[in-house]
């Protein structure tokens, strides 16, 4: 199907977590206020409601700088399994209207509404209809962005927020692209947007003046897909997962945590929530590829430490695969956020080998 029938939808809550805790928390609404770990533990900003954003408040700043931004800041922490029930509830939502959802994180998903006849088949109308319902189940709003493919999608969903939304028909494309700015465009951060500018190219119409061998002149394999992208051409499809590559769990912390006793500690229990999916699953151990531990610092730097396995396995295994991760380097010790382990797995099921004797 050529892309430009396509109809998809990228839906975004708004400020997520902090909306939940304005939900719950009135106090919370119409002041600055922030999700995130306090200051005196070096704690960072999760996520700020829009009040708060107005002065410079944002995801990943210190909350020491949070504060120093806007004194009368109110930060509280948070409650990260509530907004997974909350992600869980959004994504029930999806399904009534498609099984095509591919979700980017706990507040943000894909969806392909080609196939859906609701609404006369219009994705303006899903797209009111799915953030009536999110509202409806969950008192928290959500923008969204409609368009012939996911890049465009994505854009257009920031374009109204919050609580609104935006559509780009097809023959809006052309018009859309030509003023759009290089930094929307995904796989620009701030070091390739410099070397743009410095060549001239600020907008999508600037690239579109340049041919494909220069582009691949200058960006390598990059510019083809700048050629594409420029002109709002978006073949990705929108992709559910439903191989299980991994099984693993997580576990963010109200605040930091260092040394390796206590994190020892915490791979304890979470290594018994492991045990308890892995085996509600009855996943072969020959399926087992590797074991591993993703650690998330307090500057949201994450890392994991992996080591090819076959068979059984143990609490040991991964309490050894931390201990040789934190000796392995000074940065690896600095404070916690967020710890995870599990297993990664062989896409299809192995079959036995067959040994034969000689
Ligand atoms: P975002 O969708 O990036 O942000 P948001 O929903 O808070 O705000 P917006 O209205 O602009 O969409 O991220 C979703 C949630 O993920 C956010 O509420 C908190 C969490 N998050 C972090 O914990 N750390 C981060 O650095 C970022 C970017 C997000
Ligand atoms: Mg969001």
């Amino acid at each position: 199907m050529p892309q430009e029938e396509r109809k998809i939808i990228h839906i975004d809550m708004d400020c997520f977590f902090i909306a939940v805790e304005m939900r719950d928390f009135p106090e919370l609404r119409g002041v600055p206020a922030a999700v995130g770990g306090m200051a005196q533990r070096r704690g960072v900003i999760s996520t700020s409601n829009y009040e708060a954003r107005k002065f410079g408040v944002r995801s990943a700043l210190s909350s020491a700088k949070a504060i120093q931004l806007c004194p009368h800041l109110k930060i509280v922490p948070g409650r990260y399994a509530l907004y997974k029930e909350e992600s869980e509830k959004i994504r029930s939502v999806f399904r009534e209207f498609t099984d095509l959802i591919e979700p980017l994180s706990l507040d943000e998903a894909f969806l392909d509404v080609t196939a859906c006849e609701r609404f006369d088949g219009s994705a303006t109308k899903i797209a009111y209809e799915i953030r009536r319902r999110i509202f409806e189940e969950t008192k928290l709003t959500a923008s969204a962005g409609i368009a012939p493919n996911k890049f465009l999608a994505k854009v257009a969903s920031e374009w109204n927020k919050p609580n609104g939304q935006k559509t780009i028909s097809p023959k809006d494309v052309d018009g859309f692209v030509k003023e759009l700015e290089i930094e929307n465009i995904f796989g620009v951060g701030k070091v390739t947007a410099h070397k743009m500018k410095k060549l001239g190219l600020n907008t999508c119409s600037d690239i579109q003046k340049w041919d494909l061998y220069k582009l691949s002149h200058h960006f390598g394999k990059w510019g083809l897909q700048l050629y594409n992208l420029s002109r709002g051409v978006d073949r990705r499809p929108v992709v559910v997962d439903s191989v299980r590559k991994s099984l693993s769990v997580e576990r963010t912390f109200s605040e930091d945590f260092e040394g390796k006793g206590v994190l020892l500690l915490k791979i304890e229990s979470i290594y018994e929530e492991f045990l308890k999916r892995y085996e509600s699953k009855e996943i072969p151990l020959k399926q087992i590829k590797s074991l591993f531990i993703k650690v998330k610092f307090f500057d949201f730097k994450q890392s994991t430490h992996e080591i090819t396995w076959a068979g059984e396995f143990s609490l040991d295994d991964f309490k050894n695969l931390f201990i040789s991760f934190h000796a392995n380097d000074e940065k690896n010790q600095r404070p916690v956020r967020l710890l995870g382990l599990g297993v990664r797995l062989y896409g299809e099921p192995q079959h036995e080998q067959l040994i034969l004797d000689v």
